[in-house]
């Protein structure tokens, strides 16, 4: 097995006590996030960023009053696909956050970034989502088509670096952390997330319901100090 390490959004508007879209303990995950990062068993090490135009369909204020209220409602959002505009899906709205270019979108001073061997920007194209790391909200995932939502090929990227097994953490567990591991598992790979390395928007429901489609999809929901990762070689 090739294991990488996939670190996504431990950014300043995901973090208390002044983002935008702060996920509660957000920024206390950082030491175990640090501990893997230093970890010699991974063979690669990502760090995804959510990296949003000021017009993004997701951002509330981007809507008309009375139904932009962030968190709780939904707007209709189209296929970006050529072959496939007729297709929507509903996207809930936030605040407007990790805006590019913007101090939000920084990835906090706390991680250790100095072993990265990738950053993904992603979520870049105005009219769609993008949660995933590898896909966007409609399951694209060939570069012709998310070329203006995400600057780098993942998979293609893993595969061509020999890699197995994914081990996904950071923020949010419900939404961009487990899309992530999902997608992951979808594109073959072992997927895990490290549960005490991630938190959510909404931790309690959130992130059990999170588990159970985590579950469904075939990832492994493990602890950093689980055996997966202590049995992981490494060359030091
Ligand atoms: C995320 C909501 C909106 C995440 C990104 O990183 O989980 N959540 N954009
Ligand atoms: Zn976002």
């Amino acid at each position: 097995m090739k294991a990488a390490l996939l670190v996504v959004d431990m950014q300043e508007d995901f973090c208390p006590p002044r983002g935008s879209l702060a996920v509660q303990e957000g920024r206390d995950i950082a030491p175990v996030i640090n501990s893997l990062l230093a970890h010699s068993g991974f063979a690669l090490r990502v760090m995804s960023q959510d990296y949003h135009p000021m017009n993004h369909i997701s951002f509330a204020d981007n809507h008309p009053a009375p139904n932009n209220r962030p968190f709780e409602c939904v707007i209709t959002m189209n296929n970006p696909a050529p072959e496939k505009k007729a297709e929507t899906r509903l996207q809930r709205l936030w605040p407007v956050h990790c805006v590019e270019g913007t101090q939000g979108a920084e990835i906090i001073p706390e991680i250790e970034t100095s072993k990265i061997d990738l950053y993904v920007k992603k979520g870049m194209h105005h009219e769609v989502e993008m949660y995933s790391a590898f896909a966007d909200a409609f399951g694209n995932v060939d570069p012709a088509v998310t070329a203006q939502s995400v600057d780098a090929d993942l998979k293609s990227f893993l595969i061509s670096k020999g890699i197995t097994d994914v081990f996904v953490v950071g923020l949010a567990g419900d939404y961009c952390v487990k899309y992530t591991a999902i997608d992951a598992a979808r594109a073959g790979f072992i997927s895990y997330v490290i549960e005490d390395a991630t938190r959510c928007v909404i931790p309690g429901v959130g992130w059990e319901q999170a588990k159970q489609e985590l579950h469904e999809a075939g990832v492994s929901i493990i602890r950093s100090d689980g055996p997966e990762i202590s049995r992981m070689g490494g060359d030091s």
